[in-house]
């Protein structure tokens, strides 16, 4: 096992990881940026390094200062946590030629789904279900409109260094196309460096569910079930739940088997997560796969018992993985709320002191925050200050454990994002467990005609 590891993250989840790590008895280093000194994650870690000035890209994300603080710590392995440097496979190869275990997947791994079109191509091969498209990267405009002429407009032009929503463009009919496929390409070309697209048929209002996989260096990919991840506003999750209210015994079977051979087509060896669209009729489509740890993984720990965070690190040691498909069993429901620190009508960004702070507990109550009284919401990085996870026997007692919880959420000095999640928590479409992925939109629509004006303001 590991001796020393660094946490090449901040916030909450470099608490987690330093958690998993304590448990493990492996000593943690922190690194952080001059804003983050006073941070929880350099105070609960036993040694911590600064790696330079607030902005991300001079700090968590500059290489050469990360190098530097893993040679200076004498650690022998690496977390990269989610967001900043976790997928990206040069500093992954950067870290292993330093001699030191990149807690995550290998490099290829990491190449070969971070390149959307050629991860669709690989699970192709693994027979995964994809939504009908373009088999790789599209020669140009003329390609685009044979292939929609094949699978049926509307359709999705999607950069392939991409994934997340950016860069997405939909073409209504063959003539939007070649319009649509300028403006896709340039942007993937700004933000990616490179403008290489593909194509897939649009499908109208899905469900987005992602598998939990865990693999080890033997070959061995179990799933840990399916998250409910529709709730998203710009392509940010709001609220996830697992299991997902769509999903009965069998299609978690399907698609469970699908991620798992997703996964074992690429050999992966870490902790990662196969996403789906899933449609009214459950039938469910490969869109990409993450290889990380994901903000949302605690609800996928809270209905299996298994510490994913700990066990990725036992799998980047060489430990095979302790259970079969069969010996993981899932049992309750858990649901997710991110509270950010923004404005819960129009959700802009609300840094500054936590003047009060008070947070629920109590059986089935989790959160994982990296606030304490008098923490400092700082504008430099996202504006997740805590994830409330609550676990219930069923998916009305996780409702009524979540709404009591955020009622005992008290945060003052910055807004918040509780009010909102207290909305959801008692609107009929979301208790229905029948929504898709354009509910917020709907629920904010809905809310505009409702509320009188003053409330907006
Ligand atoms: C789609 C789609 C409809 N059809 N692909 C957006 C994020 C990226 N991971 C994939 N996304 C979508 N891909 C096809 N062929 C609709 C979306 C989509 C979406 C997906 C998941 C969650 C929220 C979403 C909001 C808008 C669009």
């Amino acid at each position: 096992m590991f001796k020393k590891v660094l946490i090449a993250n901040r916030g909450e989840i470099a608490l987690r990881i330093i958690r998993a790590c304590k448990e493990l008895g492996i000593e943690t280093v922190s690194v952080h940026s001059t804003a983050d000194a006073n941070s929880l994650h350099v105070r609960f870690a036993d040694q911590s390094i600064c790696i330079g000035p607030p902005q991300a890209r001079d700090s968590y994300l500059n290489v050469p200062n990360l190098m530097s603080a893993l040679e200076i710590s004498g650690a022998d392995a690496l977390h990269p946590g989610y967001g900043f440097l976790a997928e990206n496979a040069e500093f992954c190869e950067d870290v292993i030629a330093a001699g030191v275990t990149f807690i995550g997947p290998t490099p290829d791994q990491i190449r070969n789904m971070g390149d959307k079109a050629t991860a669709k191509a690989t699970v192709r091969k693994a027979g995964t279900p994809l939504v009908p498209g373009s088999p790789d990267i599209l020669s140009g405009p003329d390609e685009g409109i044979a292939i929609g002429n094949e699978v049926g407009y509307p359709v999705l032009l999607k950069a392939s260094a991409g994934g997340g929503g950016k860069g997405m463009k939909l073409a209504r009919t063959a003539a939007e196309l070649p319009g649509a496929f300028q403006l896709a390409s340039a942007e993937a070309q700004a933000c990616f460096g490179n403008g290489d697209l593909y194509l897939e048929k649009f499908v109208v209002k899905p469900r987005h569910i992602e598998v939990q996989i865990l693999g080890d260096k033997f070959g061995n990919v179990v799933h840990l079930g399916e998250r409910e991840c529709s709730l998203q506003r710009r392509h940010q999750k709001v609220l996830e739940e697992a299991p997902s209210p769509l999903v009965d015994a069998d299609m978690r079977a399907q698609l469970g088997e699908a991620a798992v051979s997703a996964a074992k087509a690429i050999g992966y060896s870490s902790a990662g997560t196969v996403e789906f669209l899933a449609d009214k009729d459950k039938k469910f489509y490969f869109i990409e796969m993450n290889t990380r740890i994901q903000v949302e993984h605690p609800i996928t720990e809270m209905i299996t018992g298994i510490d994913l965070v700990k066990q990725m690190i036992l799998s980047a040691a060489g430990e095979p993985l302790p259970w079969t498909q069969d010996e993981i069993r899932f049992e309750g429901h858990a649901i997710e709320c991110r509270i950010n620190a923004e404005d819960p009508f129009t959700f802009a960004p609300s840094p500054g002191l936590i003047t009060g702070y008070h947070q629920p507990g109590g059986l089935g109550v989790r959160v994982d925050t990296w606030v304490h009284d008098r923490a400092q919401v700082l504008p430099f990085y996202d504006s997740l200050i805590a994830k409330l996870i609550v676990v219930g026997a069923n998916r009305d007692e996780a409702v009524k454990r979540m709404r009591w919880a955020l009622d005992q959420f008290v945060v003052e000095g910055v807004r918040t994002t509780v009010p909102f999640h207290r909305e959801v928590l008692r609107d009929p479409e979301f208790l229905s467990g029948d929504f898709d992925t354009a509910y917020i939109e709907r629920f904010l629509e809905r809310r505009a005609a409702n509320a009188p004006a003053s409330a907006l303001v």
